[in-house]
């Protein structure tokens, strides 16, 4: 299997719970290694541009709302198979259909503000990374 990263973010409602240090021991249970980590307020164009994917979606002015509301902390996570790994740990977007033991089960609040971002595909983990990381801030 490949040695991949992704890009995870401890969103609003995590950090406002001081709960950074509980979400990074379980993504270092899962085997993913945090290769860079920092925590920063996004401001309203960065979150629109993070998530311009869904700019059509109905919820899209509650997640931007949402995820402005508070300092996040934007990772690198590096291991075999990161981002299917990262996405299983994570659990469901939906914190009520995430199976137990994941990130979003034990600790979302509800599916605006579930807890963490994992990227969905190698393609976009590249993008995503590159979004807040520069590649001297990266280490193995
Ligand atoms: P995931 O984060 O599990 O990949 P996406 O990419 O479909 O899920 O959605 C991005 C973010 O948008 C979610 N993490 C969540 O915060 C928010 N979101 C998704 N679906 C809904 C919804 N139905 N209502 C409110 N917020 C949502």
């Amino acid at each position: 299997m490949a040695i991949e990263r992704t890009l995870s973010i401890i969103k609003p409602d995590a950090t406002r719970r001081n709960l950074t240090g509980r979400v990074n021991t379980m993504l270092e249970a899962a085997g993913l290694r945090i290769v860079a980590q920092k925590r920063l307020q996004l401001t309203q164009s960065q979150a629109e541009a993070f998530y311009g994917v869904h700019r059509e979606r109905p919820f899209f002015g509650g997640l931007v709302a949402f995820m402005t509301s508070g300092p996040v902390v934007a990772q690198v996570l590096e291991g075999e198979n990161a981002v299917a790994k990262n996405r299983e740990v994570m659990g469901a977007t939906d914190p009520k259909k995430a199976a137990p033991g994941t990130i979003r089960a034990e600790l979302a609040e509800d599916i605006e503000a579930n807890t963490v971002h994992g990227s969905d595909a190698a393609d976009t983990a590249a993008q995503e990374i590159t979004f807040f990381f520069a590649g001297i801030e990266i280490t193995g």
